[in-house]
């Protein structure tokens, strides 16, 4: 919004409703309204029609253009700032063997596929993250990093799933390669996780294991990438996932996991500063960002 206002959006069919609210465009605006809807004894998308249909004059503006966005004119934003981003791993085959490849402790990924405790790690907090449009990057010092495009779940205020989005978990492949103790820092470092563009309620996508996700990389204009993979072949139950991050662990409410890649790139592929990476689920909506390499120049931030 002009001003820097930030407003929540509501997507109907082509177009965005914008809320007069200044508490939903907060940084968690989808817990609040989440929040106001349970109470009410309404799902958020039952609630938002009550908010759309009390107030015809709501200011409407179509998707495609939020979605170009420009310096003064809206634009689309993180839909929530989690306070917390924790990623699963090696919940598909894909990403066993991508993993099994890469790395020089052989058999671990393929004793964490198979195991009863899923693979869950810290992935980012809000300083860390970035929203559609924005630049995401490549460590300055990888030579081999990798987009993963992955369902994202919201967590609730009870540690139920109140809402789907879009996660980038960028990462450095010849560091998690090298050594399996180097993951955090292959996974976590400034601009290494872009969220969006919009958040869907568990009533919008229905059954969550039957979704199809596809990737774009886009590289001087042209498509240097296309990979797709459905939810329903993620060897882990969404549920299970939860139960396993939120076990005697304190997660806040409006924090997210993303639920794992099934979508690896050839092995010979590394991302370049310039990329354009497009990711797309069904229901959701296309989480777009350009990829830039930090450059490590001795500075301190
Ligand atoms: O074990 C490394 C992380 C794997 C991962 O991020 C994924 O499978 O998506
Ligand atoms: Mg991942």
């Amino acid at each position: 919004m002009p001003h820097g206002e930030k407003r929540m959006g509501v997507v109907v069919d082509d177009e965005v409703v914008l809320l007069r609210e200044s508490k939903y465009g907060s940084e968690r605006g989808y817990i609040v309204l989440f929040r106001e809807a349970t109470r009410k004894g309404l799902q958020a998308t039952e609630f938002l029609q009550r908010i759309i249909a009390g107030d015809r004059r709501l200011k409407r503006i179509s998707y495609a253009e939020v979605e170009k966005g420009s310096e003064r004119g809206p634009r689309l934003l993180i839909p929530i700032t989690p306070p917390e981003v924790w990623g699963a791993g090696v919940t598909y085959l894909r990403s066993r063997d991508a993993r099994e490849y890469e790395t020089r402790a052989k058999g671990i990924y393929d004793m964490v596929y198979e195991a009863e405790r899923p693979e869950i790690f810290f992935k980012a907090t809000p300083s860390r993250c970035v929203g559609p449009g924005e630049v995401a990057y490549i460590r300055s010092d990888s030579r081999w990093s990798v987009p993963e495009p992955e369902l994202a779940i919201v967590l609730g205020p009870r540690k139920e799933i109140i809402g789907y989005t879009i996660g980038n978990d960028l990462s450095a492949r010849d560091i998690e390669g090298e050594n399996p103790l180097y993951l955090p820092q292959a996974k976590i470092y400034k601009g290494c996780c872009a969220i969006g563009p919009a958040i869907a309620p568990p009533e919008i996508i229905g059954n969550p294991k039957n979704l199809k996700i596809e990737m774009r990389i886009l590289r001087d204009g042209s498509e240097i990438f296309r990979g797709s993979v459905n939810t329903s072949s993620m060897k882990r139950g969404l549920e299970e996932l939860v139960e396993y991050w939120t076990r005697d662990n304190v997660v806040p409410p409006g924090s997210i996991l993303l639920t794992g890649t099934g979508i690896v790139p050839p092995d010979d592929f590394t991302l370049k500063g310039g990329d354009i990476v497009e990711i797309e689920i069904e229901k959701i909506g296309v989480l777009r960002n350009r990829i830039e390499q930090l450059s490590n120049q001795g500075r301190r931030s």
